[in-house]
């Protein structure tokens, strides 16, 4: 089994603090975006999407899909629980992991691969539209503060996928020059918790 990988790369990163939470070890192969490695014919015939992170497995099945990975490893090494304990909960934490990813991560990367230098000439940027995922990450972050006002993490009291997708999202946000403001206390109450924790070096 291994992991082909990105250090520079967000999803890569929700994976490796996902398996740094449980404790799990996979070999890494770093793919280097910056050469477009993961558009050469060889990586597409390993992700047809061209993107990282990929688990290949010891049968030769390619998986893609960071949330899928993650999901994969939650049945192989269930505990500590990260998605969910009973039928009810495994719900609520799919609701917030969504949540996160579509109005947190994907305003923040669509920022990015719509504003930044390393994408151009790489797929077609939208500088416009850059802008307005620039002002849905900005509101995010504003909406997550609030979510975060009478509860410890993202999905209730336990840490769960849905802190991993928000916090790789708010620290990639940096790229955008997005920050947590100091008025939002909750959120950087949060971060401050989620940032303490050893698989945040992941
Ligand atoms: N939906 C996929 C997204 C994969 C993806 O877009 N990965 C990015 C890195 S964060 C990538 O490979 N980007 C390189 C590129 O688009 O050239 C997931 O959840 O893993």
């Amino acid at each position: 089994m291994k992991l082909y990988d990105s250090k520079m790369a967000p999803n890569p990163r929700r994976v490796r603090i996902f398996l740094a939470e449980k404790g799990i070890q996979v070999p890494d192969d770093q793919v280097d975006l910056a050469k477009a490695q993961n558009r050469s014919p060889e990586f597409l015939k390993i992700n047809p999407m061209g993107g990282v992170p990929v688990l290949q497995m010891d049968d030769g099945t390619n998986l893609a899909e960071s949330v899928a990975i993650c999901r994969y490893f939650e049945e192989t090494h269930p505990e500590p629980r990260l998605m969910g304990i009973d039928a009810r909960d495994k719900a609520v934490v799919e609701m917030w992991q969504r949540r996160m990813e579509l109005n947190l991560f994907s305003t923040v990367t669509g920022c990015f691969r719509n504003t930044s230098e390393f994408f151009k000439g790489r797929i077609p940027q939208v500088p416009e539209y850059g802008e307005v995922c620039r002002q849905a990450a900005e509101k995010a972050f504003g909406m997550v503060d609030g979510f975060l006002a009478d509860r410890k993490f993202i999905a209730g009291e336990r840490y769960t996928i849905a802190d991993i997708t928000a916090l790789v999202a708010v620290d990639f946000a940096k790229l955008i020059k997005l920050r947590v403001s100091p008025e939002q206390k909750n959120l950087a109450r949060w971060h401050e918790a989620v940032s303490s924790r050893p698989s945040a070096k992941a």
